[in-house]
């Protein structure tokens, strides 16, 4: 099997907060020096149908009101990175859920203190970011685009 055929794509949102603290520019070079393929990328201020669309298996949390009015409160970055691995790779990348759980060295580790102010989003499988590719980008909105260097970061 070669590395085109184990491809995936994950939807990775930088939150509010993030944006407000200065550290997109931070974040997305993680992923780019990595050696993902940024796919897609818009700067919104979500609607709050969007987001309880987006965090709809959690509308049941004592949070859910919180988060959503964070989420809500400012822009974000949203995006569709692609490679290898990408979905549990991005996650390893954040961290834990909660910050003060995260190894530094993880975004969330490094940058964020409080599991309501955690700075970046990132699907969970391959099945959510689907459906989170689906919610944020219209299909138009994902380049499809070589990156010189990919033999450079896949053997095969
Ligand atoms: P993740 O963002 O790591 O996938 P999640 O899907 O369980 O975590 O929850 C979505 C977001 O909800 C999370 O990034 C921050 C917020 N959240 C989760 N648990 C929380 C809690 N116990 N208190 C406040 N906010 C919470
Ligand atoms: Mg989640």
């Amino acid at each position: 099997m070669t590395s085109q055929n184990k491809q995936e794509k994950t939807f990775l949102a930088v939150k509010p907060d993030g944006v407000h603290r200065g550290l997109v520019g931070k974040i997305v070079s993680r992923f780019e020096k990595k050696g993902f393929k940024l796919v897609a990328m818009k700067f919104i201020q979500a609607p709050e149908e969007l987001l309880y669309q987006h965090y709809r298996d959690l509308k049941d949390k004592s949070f859910f009101s919180g988060l959503v009015k964070y989420m809500a409160s400012g822009p974000v970055v949203a995006m569709v990175w692609e490679g290898e691995n990408v979905v549990k790779t991005a996650r390893f990348m954040l961290g834990e859920t909660d910050p003060k759980k995260s190894l530094p060295g993880s975004i969330r580790g490094d940058f964020a203190i409080q599991v309501g102010r955690n700075i970046i989003h990132g699907s969970d499988s391959v099945e959510s970011a689907n459906k989170e590719i689906n919610l944020w980008f219209r299909a138009e909105e994902l380049v499809s685009w070589h990156k010189i260097d990919q033999s450079m970061i896949y053997e095969d």
